[in-house]
């Protein structure tokens, strides 16, 4: 393949003439890239909790924490250290290798530092690869989360930086960026994706990937989430984007990323067990499990078995996998 190491200069219109392929090449190419960097037949399972749920400041439009919409979920406080290990453990007896700790928190308040930080400690005494999402980072913060022994964070660029401004008023693309870029100045792998379905075009799905991929070096996960429409948001009313477009924005990636994690993330629980396959076969490597994502319903650990059962993917942890991204391209053929 041209294209099967990571590479930082891809141009918009490149990106878009492999997104438009016909979905046969599309999803060939990228099974193609991803047997040469990651085992067939594997997946890994993460696991959301959300640590502090609601009230948040900002007027994201498609979330059900925004203090700006009324969404019915009231806000709480954050959740003591004995629960979160407590679920940690839970996750990790029904087959999490990853657990990603959410905050509905605009930003970090140093305040909150200490009681992630042993969040994050306990969660990585249980064997689990650790991630949280917190909100924007001050300088400092992050070094600290890394110490305590945090693998990724996570933050979305969501949409292409054109169509952002119709979903968030009220902090900047580039706010993102300088998140993402103190989180990699501590040593902290990035987890960076976004959402599909929120009215945008597929120009700006483009432009997402095209976004992601001009960062160096890429983020070590992708996560695309499908909305989950929220009443009482700005697009709870949003029309379903297409499986065949999460379908080549998740095969898109594939190609992209070769290296990366490419995560089948939100809006499993509407979709058919023949949905998610497609969307396992076009690249994906890892699904989030469990009854809830943050606040929203998840397909549950029987619809799960069934769906890997039709695939044939087994479980595997992240150790495993990332194995199979360091054969080289002789191995691999
Ligand atoms: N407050 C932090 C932030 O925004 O970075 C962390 C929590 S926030 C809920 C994490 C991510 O979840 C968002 O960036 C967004 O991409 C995704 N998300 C939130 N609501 C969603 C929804 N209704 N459907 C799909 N994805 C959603
Ligand atoms: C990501 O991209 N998706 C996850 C994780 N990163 C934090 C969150 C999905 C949230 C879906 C809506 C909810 O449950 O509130
Ligand atoms: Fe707050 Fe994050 Fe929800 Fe935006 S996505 S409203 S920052 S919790």
């Amino acid at each position: 393949m041209p294209f099967d190491l990571p590479r930082h200069n891809w141009t918009k219109d490149e990106i878009r003439d492999i997104y438009e392929q016909p979905l046969d090449t599309l999803v060939g190419q990228a099974l193609e890239i991803k047997r040469v960097n990651w085992a067939d037949g594997q997946l890994q399972k993460s696991q959301l909790l959300s640590i502090k749920t609601g009230g948040c400041p900002e007027d994201c439009g498609y979330c059900s924490q925004s203090s700006h919409f009324d969404t019915g979920l009231g806000a709480e406080k954050l959740m003591p250290l004995e629960d979160v290990v407590a679920a940690a453990k839970r996750a990790k007896a029904g087959g999490a290798d990853r657990f990603c700790m959410g905050a509905g928190w605009r930003s970090l308040k140093d305040r909150d530092v200490p009681k992630v930080a042993a969040m994050i400690s306990a969660v990585k005494a249980e064997g689990l690869e650790t991630c949280v999402t917190l909100g924007m980072l001050e300088d400092g913060q992050a070094e600290a989360l890394k110490e305590a022994g945090l693998d990724y964070y996570n933050h979305n660029l969501d949409t292409s930086p054109e169509y952002y401004t119709t979903v968030v008023t009220t902090r900047t693309y580039d706010d993102r960026l300088d998140t993402l870029a103190k989180a990699r100045e501590a040593g902290v792998k990035l987890c960076v994706g976004g959402i599909l379905g929120m009215g945008e075009g597929r120009e700006d799905r483009i432009g997402l990937i095209h976004e992601l991929s001009k960062l160096t070096p890429h983020p070590e996960s992708v996560p695309i989430n499908m909305l989950v429409p929220i009443k009482g948001t700005p697009l709870g009313e949003s029309p379903a984007v297409s499986v065949t477009e999460m379908a080549r924005a998740i095969a898109t990636c594939r190609i992209v990323f070769p290296k990366s994690w490419v995560r089948l993330s939100a809006g499993r629980e509407g979709m058919s067990e023949g949905e998610q396959a497609l969307l396992l076969l076009s690249g994906a490597n890892s699904i989030f499990i469990g009854d809830r994502l943050l606040t929203t319903d998840n397909p549950g650990e029987d619809r799960d078995q069934a769906l890997l059962d039709a695939v044939g993917f087994e479980a595997a942890s992240h150790e495993v996998m990332e194995q199979g991204a360091k054969k080289t391209l002789i191995d691999a053929r």
